[in-house]
């Protein structure tokens, strides 16, 4: 049987990497084999993109040149790390996939949907993640938060309007499919949160 395809989504700062070390524990606590993993990077050549991608450049960067750079990093992990994982039956369990490129660069930096949805087609062909956890917050707690942790990156440094924009176009992007999302409310503690996660991971045992 092919594994589940998890993904964890949301703004800045929501707190995607505390609680993905929660749904490991709680993937690990149900005997399910997983892997975690993270866009954009999840392979040695794809995390070269990442650093591309995040750090500060000396020159503007073009949203398409971006945009592209994103989904070249994707169709590495999915080829070598993804697909073949689901194949075995093991779980993938992905800190950001595409919605974060319908949010980021779709919502964030207004590049055209249409694009972004038949790149997606192009790179992904008709797989999509059983389930996507949105983990909701005001993008100004959020980025508190962010701020807590140091340095920012390139996405971290845009204004707070373009974070609106991202986090709108998340709960668009559930309130169009509501049967692939999930979304919890992160300004709660860190234990309700869980607790939501826990609810929302539950249907999909075998
Ligand atoms: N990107 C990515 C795109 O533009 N397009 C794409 O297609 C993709 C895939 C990197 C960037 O790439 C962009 C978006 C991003 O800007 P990332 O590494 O996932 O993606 O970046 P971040 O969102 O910055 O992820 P972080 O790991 O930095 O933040 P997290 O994981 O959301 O937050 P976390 O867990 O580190 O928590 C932040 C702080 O808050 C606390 C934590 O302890 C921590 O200190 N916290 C809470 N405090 C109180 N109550 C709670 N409920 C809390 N939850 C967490």
């Amino acid at each position: 049987m092919a594994g589940r395809f998890i993904t964890l989504e949301g703004g800045e700062g929501v707190g995607k990497t505390t609680n993905k070390a929660f749904i490991e524990q709680w993937l690990a606590g149900h005997d399910i084999p997983y892997l975690a993993t993270r866009e954009p990077g999840g392979t040695p050549y794809a995390e070269k993109i990442r650093t591309l991608l995040l750090d500060h450049q000396t020159e503007a960067v073009d949203g398409m040149a971006e945009l592209l750079l994103i989904f070249a990093a994707r169709a590495q992990h999915l080829a070598r790390v993804i697909r073949p994982a689901l194949e075995q039956g093991v779980w993938v369990l992905c800190d950001r996939f595409t919605d974060a490129t319908y949010a980021y660069q779709g919502g964030g930096r207004g590049l055209d949907m249409g694009q972004i949805a038949h790149l997606e087609t192009l790179v992904q062909g008709s797989l999509r993640p059983d389930l996507t956890l949105i983990l909701d917050i005001e993008p100004t707690l959020g980025m508190a938060r962010a701020n807590q942790r140091g340095e920012l990156d390139r996405f971290e440094v845009e204004q707070m309007s373009f974070f609106e924009r991202v986090r709108n176009t998340y709960l668009e992007l559930a309130r169009l499919t509501p049967a692939r999302y999930q979304v919890i409310d992160a300004s709660q503690s860190l234990g309700q949160v869980q607790q939501h996660i826990a609810a929302a991971l539950e249907p999909l045992l075998p």
